[in-house]
């Protein structure tokens, strides 16, 4: 069931009255209605996850963004034969279903994010949010684009050069703008269709919507009218008093938009809001979840195929599995990985990648698939050929150990720096036990260098500034990530055991007492392992 709302006032079709319109949705889609009629001040949609009340003077309208456009097909059609600037359930069915705006998303929950952080924002705030611009290598070459995580998170609108406002004007509803570049049709003729104006109303269910070129304008009325503006800063100026100081890049349209803040003095009603956003966004929905379990299974199944083949190069291990993660199903790497043979794997973000893999020594990988923009973010090593030697053995079962106690303390009761504590603690005794003289000193300065793990979603390292001391939430998720690093030539060190460096990485969703291990089809037991690396994997497509 997926039910989207557009207000009566806001519907552009003027030769589709409401009553003809609803007779076009699908009943399927709406379980029941108790107002047609725009004159009616409140109207209650129930729909099978509860009911939504709206109040205001507005009409509801229930709708699949699918069924929307083929039921209007007839009359425009415009949206579905100009094409989108990103997938949809009607131009790519193989990776959406329908109601859904990003894979595994549906535009409900999008409608609900928006509410939640409403929820958190006064009468009179605007929330503006500033969309990523196409980044040029050198010339005409540019990178791929990568949209402003929280941007991204609000609306699922996925193109370059946007900008997005959340107006709360009263309490328990909100305006929702997106201006975006418009259709154009030589434009698209290179660079490929374009969402346009039209379909920001049609398909991302702004309740207005613009051409970006005229962004001045209707930030002027928004920002006129607020009364308080949340608002990421550019990064490198996170003092507001410099914001409006002249030595900010004056390019950007973060520093346009702070000139019209200026101009209309409202200065003193500027507010961050990334950190509110990052609160929202560390508690992942049941949809999310499955989104992420699916970029866990992916990733995960890819790695242990990767157990299986003999690769004599990290670049080659490492093309195969980016190539992996993406006939998988995922739509690329989630970041530059990790593939680190022997001693390379010292360095904690080695990504040269470029190195000769040794029979003898271990390879280690971080690495992971992103799916429907969500990360997975997962660590592993073994032998490159397959066996582990006695001190691999000794010191892999060591921080597997580590990582198994941590990933059980992986619940609301704890707090990811109380984790962090337990790992260092953990490895005391671990590191001991096969031969370590190794003081909590050599173990966090040396030996375990970094920390057991970061929040993960949109972003590898999501929700930065979600306080570590904090305890996790229901619906957080996690990285756990001891790993040990030993010098190649400290003779501090047990001999057998130096140049070796070991991660192990997974990601889990954190429940009260539970936790749910999304990356476990990548195995980690010393015998799966050694298992996996004996048998031929020969079913890559
Ligand atoms: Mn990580």
């Amino acid at each position: 069931m997926f039910v989207l709302i557009r207000r009566a006032n806001q519907c552009r079709d003027k030769n589709i009255t409401m009553r003809q319109y609803m007779r076009t949705c699908p009943s399927r889609h709406f379980v029941s209605m108790n107002a047609l009629d725009p004159a009616t001040t409140t109207t209650t949609i129930k729909i099978q996850s509860g009911i939504l009340s709206l109040r205001g003077t507005r009409c509801v309208i229930p709708m699949t963004y699918g069924r929307r456009c083929q039921a209007i097909r007839g009359q425009r059609g415009y949206a579905v034969q100009a094409g989108f600037g990103q997938p949809t359930f009607e131009t790519r069915p193989h990776m959406l279903k329908e109601g859904e705006l990003t894979p595994g998303i549906s535009a409900l929950e999008y409608h609900f994010r928006r509410h939640k952080l409403i929820e958190q924002l006064p009468v009179g705030a605007a929330a503006v949010l500033v969309g990523n611009e196409l980044k040029y290598r050198s010339g005409a070459v540019f990178y791929e684009f990568h949209q402003n995580p929280n941007f991204f998170y609000l609306s699922g609108f996925n193109e370059p050069r946007a900008v997005m406002v959340i107006e709360k004007l009263v309490e328990n509803d909100y305006r929702f703008h997106l201006y975006v570049q418009p259709k154009d049709e030589r434009k698209e003729l290179w660079e490929g269709p374009r969402t346009g104006v039209d379909g920001a109303l049609e398909v991302f269910n702004a309740d207005e919507a613009g051409d970006i070129k005229f962004i001045r304008k209707y930030l002027d009325d928004i920002i006129g009218r607020a009364k308080s503006i949340y608002m990421d800063i550019p990064p490198g100026n996170s003092e507001i008093a410099s914001l409006f100081h002249p030595h900010v890049r004056r390019a950007t349209m973060e520093y346009n938009i702070l000139e019209l803040i200026k101009h209309h003095k409202k200065e003193t009603a500027l507010r961050p809001l990334t950190r509110i956003v990052q609160s929202l966004r560390a508690v992942k929905s049941d949809a999310e979840l499955k989104v992420m379990q699916m970029a866990g299974k992916i990733s995960g199944q890819s790695i242990t195929r990767a157990y299986g083949r003999r690769f004599s190069k990290e670049a080659d291990l490492n093309a195969y599995l980016d190539y992996a993660f993406r006939i998988g199903g995922c739509e690329k790497s989630a970041y530059v990985p990790v593939v680190a043979g022997g001693k390379n794997a010292l360095g904690i973000h080695y990504t040269r990648n470029d190195d000769i893999l040794n029979d003898g020594e271990m390879v280690l990988i971080d690495a992971g698939g992103q799916y429907g923009g969500y990360c997975a973010d997962i660590s592993r090593a073994w032998p490159v050929n397959g066996k582990f030697t006695e001190p691999q053995k000794d010191l892999y079962q060591a921080v597997l150990n580590v990582q198994k106690e941590c990933i059980k303390l992986a619940t609301t009761s704890n707090a990811l720096e109380s984790i962090h504590r337990s790992s260092v603690d953990l490895f005391a005794i671990e590191l001991r036990n096969i031969g370590f003289n190794a003081s909590l000193s050599d173990i966090n300065a040396t030996l375990y260098p970094h920390y057991v793990g970061h929040h993960l979603g949109l972003d590898v390292h999501d929700c930065p500034d979600e306080p570590r001391r904090q305890n996790l939430k229901t619906g957080n998720v996690i990285t756990i990530e001891p790993g040990i690093y030993v010098p190649a030539d400290d003779q501090k060190f047990p001999k057998h055991f130096r140049g070796i460096g070991i991660r192990i990485e997974d990601n889990v969703y954190i429940e009260d007492d539970s936790p749910i291990v999304t990356s476990a089809a990548a195995v980690k037991e010393i015998k799966d392992i050694e298992q996996a690396c004996d048998s031929a994997w020969n079913d890559m497509r």
